[in-house]
C-alpha cells in the first residue's frame, strides 16, 4: 500500500488535485481510495469526494496529528473494505509539522504494510509570489508562521494554480521559487488540468520509500496561536420555498455572507459550501484572494428544497462567525414562503495543537 500525504494551506487546491488524481489512477486501474481531514465534523471536502464516486473515509473532530489512532484506524478501515493500492490522505489546511507527527510515525508503526509514504506540500501560487516580493501575506502573524513553516517542511512543493498568473508573473514566480528553493522538488501545478495532476502522480510514484525525511523545528506556542486565530464553523441547512427559488436563495444568501466577511475584513482561510438538489452537487470555494462569482447557469435551476453544508475557516472569534451567519440566516427566514430546517450548527476555536506523536 502506498499512501500520499498531502498537506498545504487552506484553500491552495489540496482536495481538487486529490481528486482528479484519484480518478486518473483509477482508470488505470489502481484501487485508489481518499482519507479526509478537518476540524469539524461535517466535512464539504468528504461530500466532494464521495460524490465523486471515490472509495474515502475521513478523520473529523481534529487533525491526523493530534488524532492519530484515529487515521490509524481509518487505514484499516479501507483495508478491509477496499484493500486500496494507493491511499491519498489530506491533511487540516492549518496544520504543520506533519513529517514528525504523521509522516515518520506512518512509516514506524505500519511499517510492514506500506511500501511507500510520500509527502506533497501544495502552496497557492499568487499567495507563494506575494511571499516571494516580500509583501505580508493577509493573516495574522502567528498564521503566517504556520504558513511559511508549511513551505519550509516541503518536500515536494506543488505550487498550484498557476492557471491564475499572467506569463509574466508566471516566469517571475518560477524564477524566484527556484533561486529561493534550490534543493526542494517543485511542480507548477494547475490541479483542474489532468495532464498536470498526471505529471504529479507521476512524480510521487518515483519517491523512493528509503527517502530520509527531515522533520522541522517549530514552536508550538506560535503554531497554536496560529490555529486558535481561525475560527471555524460548520453548519448544514435545508432551504425550501414555496415558488422553486431555492437555488437562487443560496446563492443569495452565499453572495451575503462573502460579502459580509469581505466588509468586515476577515481574513478567509476558507469557505466552503456544498449543494445538493435534484440529485446535483455543487461545491463552491472561496479563499482570501480567490474572488469567484456564482455559476449564472446554477442560479437558473428550479428547485424546491437545497441542501446546504458551509464549512468556514476565518481569522476571528467563533461567536462573530457565528453572529454573521445567524443573521444572514434569519434575514432568510423571515423571506414569504420560506423555510429552513437547520440540521447541524458548530463553531469553535481549534484547540492548541497536541500530536500523538513526534519523532523528529
Ligand atoms: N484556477 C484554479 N483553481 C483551483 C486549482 N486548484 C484548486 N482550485 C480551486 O481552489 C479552490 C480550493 O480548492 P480545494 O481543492 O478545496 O483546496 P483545499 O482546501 O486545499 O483542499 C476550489 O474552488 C478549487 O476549484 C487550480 O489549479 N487552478
Ligand atoms: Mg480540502
Amino acid at each position: 500500500m502506498k499512501i500520499h500525504l498531502v498537506g498545504g494551506f487552506l484553500g491552495s487546491g489540496k482536495t481538487t488535485a486529490i481528486a482528479n488524481a484519484s480518478k486518473l489512477l483509477t482508470d488505470k486501474n489502481e484501487k485508489t481510495s481518499v482519507i479526509t481531514n478537518d476540524q469539524g465534523d461535517y466535512l464539504v471536502d468528504s461530500r466532494f469526494i464521495q460524490q465523486s464516486n471515490i472509495p474515502f473515509t475521513e478523520v473529523t473532530g481534529g487533525c491526523f496529528c493530534c488524532n492519530y489512532n484515529q487515521l490509524d484506524s481509518q487505514i484499516n478501515t479501507l483495508k478491509e473494505n477496499f484493500n486500496p493500492s494507493v491511499i491519498f490522505a489530506e491533511t487540516v489546511g492549518s496544520c504543520t509539522d506533519l513529517i514528525a507527527t504523521v509522516l515518520k510515525p506512518l512509516l514506524k508503526y505500519r511499517e510492514s504494510d506500506i511500501e511507500q509514504v510520500t509527502f506533497s506540500s501544495f502552496v497557492d501560487s499568487q499567495l507563494l509570489l506575494m511571499h516571494l516580493l516580500g509583501n505580508t501575506l493577509p493573516f495574522s502573524m502567528e498564521t503566517n508562521y504556520i504558513w511559511e513553516k508549511q513551505i519550509e517542511e516541503a518536500e515536494i512543493l506543488i505550487v498550484n494554480k498557476v492557471d491564475l498568473l499572467t506569463p509574466d508573473e508566471f516566469a517571475k514566480l518560477k524564477k524566484m521559487a527556484k533561486d529561493t528553493f534550490p534543493f526542494k522538488q517543485l511542480l507548477f501545478q494547475n490541479s483542474l488540468n489532468s495532464d498536470s495532476v498526471s505529471n504529479w502522480v507521476e512524480n510521487i510514484s518515483k519517491v523512493q520509500s528509503l527517502k530520509e525525511h527531515k522533520s522541522i523545528d517549530v514552536d508550538y506556542n506560535k503554531y497554536g496561536a496560529g490555529e486558535a486565530n481561525l475560527a471555524w464553523l460548520d453548519e448544514e441547512i435545508e432551504i425550501t420555498s414555496t415558488n422553486g427559488s431555492s437555488v437562487e436563495l443560496v446563492f443569495e444568501f452565499i453572495k451575503k455572507l462573502t460579502a459580509e466577511v469581505t466588509a468586515k475584513n476577515l481574513p478567509i482561510g476558507h469557505l466552503k459550501f456544498f449543494l445538493s438538489f435534484n440529485g446535483q452537487f455543487h461545491k463552491l470555494s472561496y479563499t482570501t484572494i480567490l474572488e469567484k462569482d456564482t455559476p449564472n447557469s446554477l442560479k437558473l435551476e428550479k428547485t424546491n428544497t437545497v441542501d446546504l453544508l458551509v464549512n468556514a475557516r476565518i481569522q476571528t472569534t467563533p461567536d462573530v462567525l457565528r453572529k454573521i451567519f445567524i443573521d444572514l440566516l434569519n434575514q432568510l427566514k423571515s423571506q414569504n414562503g420560506v423555510t429552513i430546517y437547520e440540521k447541524h450548527l458548530s463553531y469553535f476555536q481549534p484547540g492548541f495543537p497536541n500530536p500523538t506523536h513526534r519523532l523528529v
